[in-house]
């Protein structure tokens, strides 16, 4: 049973970073009641800070201006930075220097509590026949991914090193609708997400809990038992898409959006070849 989030606020101020992005611009809504204020960051323009709200421009990969936006939080969403395969470069300051940016300014500004936007990518080329758990070795798909189990090591290091509590959540596909045949299994509906980031702050005591960001599809591959103290329980399905995403041209049976559990991301890149 979700929590009546408007029955206590545990944090007084919020940081979502990310909040121009696609999960950000749904998140700056459906967050609203579990703080009284949101501060909310990005490098890229957003609307004016609302009524509880703050807004703050900054770039992840700058160590002072992210110490600066951490600065009076109670708990960090941390779902800025590069979302897809790029070359390395652009993901090392954005991710990789970023996540280090935010695990530093939270110990410094005393920050207990950081929700992790991690993703599928960690465990992409697992193939779809196979069903995983958080114990499961990694197996990342690119540099994105790598930058995803980096963003995991650290947060496990935070807690260990400095009692951090942090919920990394393995995105699947958070959109909409499901876009493809993949997204059948990997979708993750925006209330679903919702309703697992009010777990991942009201669960005590959670350590650095990995926990796979799915709907309650008909065929996943994730097995969630690991992070059952939080108490998600997913309520949307993607079968009632069925029906558009099959109306779409079936890729071959060895496409990688059909083999591997990242999809099209396996194959991205090489880059600098040329
Ligand atoms: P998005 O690409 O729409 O949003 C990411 C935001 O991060 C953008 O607004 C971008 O301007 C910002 N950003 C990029 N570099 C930055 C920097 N150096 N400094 C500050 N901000 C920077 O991605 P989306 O879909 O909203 O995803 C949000 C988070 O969730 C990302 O971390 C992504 O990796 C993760 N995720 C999303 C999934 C999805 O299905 N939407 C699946 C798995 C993970
Ligand atoms: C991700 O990690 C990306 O951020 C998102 O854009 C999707 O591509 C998603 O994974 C996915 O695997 O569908």
């Amino acid at each position: 049973m979700a929590t009546d989030p408007t029955a206590q606020k545990p944090f007084d101020r919020l940081l979502l970073t990310g909040a121009a992005g696609g999960l950000g611009k749904v998140l700056r809504e459906t967050l609203r009641p579990y703080a009284k204020t949101l501060r909310l960051s990005d490098i890229a323009d957003m609307a004016p800070a609302g009524s509880g709200e703050e807004v703050q421009i900054c770039d992840l990969s700058d160590k002072q201006a992210v110490h600066q936006l951490v600065d009076g939080v109670d708990a960090i969403l941390h779902f800025g930075g590069v979302s897809v395969e790029r070359p390395f470069e652009e993901i090392l300051g954005a991710n990789i220097c970023g996540v280090f940016h935010i695990y530093e300014a939270a110990r410094r500004h005393g920050v207990k509590r950081i929700i992790f936007a991690s993703s599928n990518h960690v465990i992409g080329f697992y193939k779809q026949d196979e069903t995983l758990d958080a114990h499961s070795p990694r197996r990342p798909d690119g540099y994105y991914g790598l930058s995803k189990s980096y963003g995991e090591d650290m947060a496990s290091f935070y807690f260990d090193r400095y009692g951090i509590e942090t919920v990394s959540i393995r995105i699947g596909s958070s959109f909409p609708e499901p876009q493809n045949r993949r997204m059948m299994s990997t979708w993750l509906s925006f209330d679903d997400l919702t309703q697992l980031i009010e777990r991942a702050l009201y669960t005590p005591n959670v350590g650095h809990t990995v926990v796979y960001g799915v709907s309650d599809n008909k065929t996943v591959w994730w097995n969630n038992h690991l992070a059952s103290h939080l108490g998600f329980t997913p309520k949307d399905c993607s079968e009632v898409f069925r029906d558009k995403v099959e109306a779409q041209p079936m890729p071959a049976a060895d496409d990688p959006a059909m083999v591997y559990q990242g999809g099209a991301f396996v194959a991205a890149g090489p880059f600098g070849d040329e």
